[in-house]
């Protein structure tokens, strides 16, 4: 039997599960949509449909999510047959389990474009939330809209069929301002700092390409706050679904896990209205840009490192590369000397014990956490985890050593896929991929190759002599290390 409407009155009556499940509280069908949610993918599920989910069982509210796959049907597919419920596995010492009602309807934006649009301007959708990773707000270097983007030049010239989510937004709020419709608010959930204006940038820039009066009232009616998410979401495999299945006693074919540590916090300055998040553990605050600066650079930036390091080690699993002794000293000095200085923290945080806590995360060995995807679109999440505090240090006269390293790890971690052939994933990975093909390992001649491709570094480095000496010296060492990488972190 699969997870369904149906079958969820059955394990309501029988409520005798081996762990514990909780089930929705609230009536599902009576629930209309309020939500839509752009870049439906795993940490949707287990994040903001989870606290929209609480609020639900707790307050009620018509705050049903459509979710939208911007070009994926697999969980749609999945999706369908089981009215749309799922659940999460919350992965700690003991483990809990939730099936989750939030989610009410399923779309693929590339195959049914009308009905997203129609979804995201009717009256009764308050809020868009999105998760479409770091690549999905299509921005250049400099933080503007990059114009010369395949997607935006497509919803330049067909703004009606939208390809991106930038589109999406722009044409469904054209269509609201048109029929009088309060603007919905617009909730970004993305690893970026500023991400909420970042994305509205992004949008007004798009509509001033077609009108200059939707752009303004774009500007002056639409709610874009900025927000921190954290919980980490492993991609689940087959083994947990099947895992996830026996303990709900039915079939569900696409559950999340997620470890149990979760944070979400809101810049406050929404105007319309919102579930209970406020009520179910969302944090809202004017200090915002101080949490997501906190936890890029701490959280995603030991990520990052202990993805590109972890793999050149020969290690999979993030829990694994964190047990090795050298790559653990190599976080926490790291983290004190260097990541830790360039941080203005929010009030009364401490961030010692923060990144001790997230080391301890990263130790959960219930959450089985492929380091090759935290290792994806590293031309993305490298100049914001790695590059702003290292230049910020460099400003600030705080010495830096640990951070080259890591940047050398990922050029080597580049050239290791280049020479292997293996699966590459980045927005940029062709062009990276030709750049290190033509390596002679020279470490001076190939950090100054790869210095000169445009709009991958800050272009504050171009110059620096110093940036560059010392690049070259962590890339020298890298590869002098060969096979045994960990002998570079002594
Ligand atoms: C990770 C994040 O894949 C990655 O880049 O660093 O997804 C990380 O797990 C989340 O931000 C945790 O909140």
């Amino acid at each position: 039997m699969k997870l369904s409407n149906e079958t969820l009155g059955l394990l309501r009556e029988k409520s005798q599960f081996s762990e514990q499940v909780d089930l929705p509280k609230y009536d599902r069908e009576k629930t209309k949509i309020g939500i839509v949610h752009l870049g439906l993918g795993a940490f949707h599920r287990s994040h903001q449909a989870y606290y929209t989910e609480c609020a639900l069982n707790q307050f009620g509210g018509d705050w049903g999510i459509c979710g939208v796959s911007m070009r994926s049907t697999w969980l749609k597919e999945s999706l369908d047959p089981q009215d749309c419920l799922y659940t999460i596995a919350k992965m700690d010492v003991t483990s809990e389990y939730q099936v989750i009602g939030a989610l009410k309807e399923v779309l693929v934006a590339a195959k049914q474009v009308d009905q997203v649009l129609a979804r995201m301007s009717h009256a009764d959708t308050k809020v868009v939330t999105l998760t479409v990773t770091e690549k999905g707000y299509c921005l250049n270097s400099d933080g503007k809209i990059d114009l010369t983007h395949p997607g935006i030049q497509h919803d330049i010239a067909t703004p009606s069929a939208p390809q991106t989510a930038i589109g999406l937004l722009v044409e469904s709020l054209k269509t609201r301002q048109q029929n009088s419709i309060e603007a919905f608010t617009v909730i970004a959930c993305d690893n970026l700092p500023e991400n909420g204006s970042k994305l509205k940038a992004a949008v007004v820039q798009l509509a001033q390409q077609q009108d200059q009066a939707l752009a303004d009232w774009i500007q002056s009616h639409v709610c874009f706050p900025s927000t921190m998410v954290d919980s980490i979401t492993p991609k689940t495999e087959d083994s947990e679904i099947e895992r996830i299945s026996a303990v709900l006693t039915v079939q569900d074919d696409a559950p999340v896990q997620r470890e149990m540590f979760t944070q979400w916090v809101i810049e406050d300055e929404i105007k319309g209205e919102v579930p209970a998040w406020d009520k179910v553990g969302v944090i809202f605050t004017n200090d915002v840009s101080a949490f997501e600066h906190t936890k890029l650079r701490i959280l995603n930036g030991l990520h990052s490192t202990l993805a590109y390091m972890g793999r050149l080690a020969g290690y999979e699993l993030v829990s694994q590369a964190v047990a090795d002794p050298k790559l653990k000293a190599f976080l926490l000095r790291m983290v004190a000397n260097e990541v830790i200085p360039s941080i203005k923290p929010p009030q009364g945080l401490d961030l010692t014990q923060y990144s001790r806590d997230i080391i301890k995360r990263f130790e959960n060995p219930k959450v089985a956490h492929q380091l090759e995807q935290i290792a994806c679109d590293g031309s993305i999440k490298i100049p914001v985890r790695i590059l702003e505090p290292l230049q910020q240090n460099l400003s600030n006269g705080v010495e830096v050593k640990d951070y080259y390293l890591v940047v050398a790890a990922w050029i080597r971690f580049i050239w290791n896929k280049q020479q292997t052939s293996a699966q590459f994933n980045d927005p940029r990975a062709d062009e990276l991929l030709s750049l290190v093909a033509q390596f002679t390992g020279d470490a001076a001649q190939d950090i100054e190759l790869f210095l000169s491709v445009p709009n991958l570094l800050p272009n504050a480095f171009a110059d620096n002599q110093s940036f560059k000496q010392n690049l070259v010296a962590a890339y020298q060492a890298v590869i002098a290390a060969g096979d045994d990488f960990t002998s570079v972190l002594d």
